[in-house]
């Protein structure tokens, strides 16, 4: 089968930085660190079933360290490769509680990144698509090591976005707030080539992905909303399509790609959500704005949380605009079918 002749990420960074002069190109490396580092995260991946990624991979690293997990792995390889470029002042990660230094003895630069390196790693052992998150800011603190506050910044403070998705095959999606782009990674070669540029996001969809599995501990209004999405209703296309792989890369992948909401509601067990707002919903909030897309916690718009404390977390609403409007609508209780009596799914609207 012949394959697409495509651009490759450099020449397509070096192409937007031509057309917007006006944006800093200093976190072309720290672009280009990223997609590097998930080639040689995507390496071990494919290898899930013949390495032991769950535990230790067998394998050392350049400091003669046995490689422990996969998710070990993820961090370590971003924060050398992305330590080592001179633009950041700090990062922080999912897998580290406090901030993360760059590298001892390196240049301190103007940006900071957040990440999550392994998203979705309790699906490792199935095979099943996983990813990595990041976010980029520019830092606040004037000078010498950066600090805390530089990570905690609201989301519309990131001068860009993105993540990878390791699977059928492996993509990065990113966004510098002039659109979406998306690039598969052709392993021939070892590049990752322009396959979707400027991707648009349905403004309404037919998908909900859901861990319906936590409905006896939400809400009155999220059961409400999500009983409302299955029930027959002919003029609004119900029941929706439940899709849920419980990666959020995959689940938010799809959905930016075919149209609906993901949800992850607050409940009686995880009473602010589960995901985290720097490096989970920041990052996929903006990449959905930019596709047309929205991001809510029901009441807020997800970029203009300001965190105080790096692994705070938050309930989600993430997909097509006229889905989580709607859902907003349910969550504070002014949405018209409310007045009515409560639909029941399959129940005939
Ligand atoms: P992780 O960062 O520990 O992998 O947790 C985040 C993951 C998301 O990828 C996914 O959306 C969610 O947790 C799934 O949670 P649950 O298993 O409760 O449905
Ligand atoms: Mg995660």
């Amino acid at each position: 089968m012949e394959l697409k002749t495509a651009l490759p990420l450099s020449q397509f960074i070096l192409q937007q930085e031509d057309q917007h002069p006006e944006a800093s190109g200093e976190f072309t490396d720290l672009l280009m660190e990223i997609a590097l580092a998930a080639k040689m995260i995507n390496r071990l991946v494919v290898r899930a079933g013949l390495v032991d990624i769950i535990g230790e991979t067998g394998e050392e690293n350049v400091h003669g360290e046995r490689v422990q997990r996969l998710d070990r792995y993820a961090h370590e390889t971003l924060h050398r490769l992305l330590g080592s470029t001179g633009q950041l002042a700090v990062l922080a990660s999912e897998e580290d509680e406090g901030i993360v230094p760059v590298l001892q003895g390196r240049r301190q630069g103007n940006y900071v990144v957040n990440f999550d390196p392994l998203d979705g790693s309790s699906n490792i052992g199935a095979n099943v698509n996983i990813g990595t998150i990041f976010s980029i800011l520019p830092r606040i603190t004037r000078e010498g090591n950066g600090t805390m506050l530089d990570c905690l910044q609201p989301g519309q403070r990131q001068v860009a976005a993105g993540y990878v998705m390791y699977g059928s095959s492996t993509m990065l999606v990113y966004t510098t707030g002039s659109g979406v782009h998306g690039f598969t990674y052709e392993p021939s070669i070892g590049e990752f080539l322009l396959s979707e540029p400027n991707i648009r996001t349905p403004a309404r969809g037919h998908i909900y992905s859901t861990n319906e599995g936590n409905y006896t501990f939400w809400s009155d209004e999220v059961r409400r909303y999500v009983d409302w999405l299955k029930s027959e209703d002919a003029t609004n296309r119900h029941p929706y399509t439940g899709r849920y792989v419980g990666s959020l890369v995959a689940d938010f992948h799809r959905n930016l790609l075919y149209g609906g909401i993901f949800l992850y509601p607050a409940s009686r067990r995880t009473p602010n959500g589960k995901l985290r707002v720097l490096y989970e919903a920041a990052p996929l909030a903006f990449v959905a704005e930019q596709a047309g897309g929205a991001a809510s916690d029901g009441l807020r718009r997800i970029m203009d949380i300001a965190p105080t404390s790096l692994h705070e977390r938050t309930p989600l609403f993430l997909g097509s605009i006229k889905d989580v409007r709607e859902c907003e609508e349910f969550l504070q209780g002014r949405h018209p079918a409310l007045a009515s009596p409560r639909s029941e799914p399959g129940g005939g609207g």
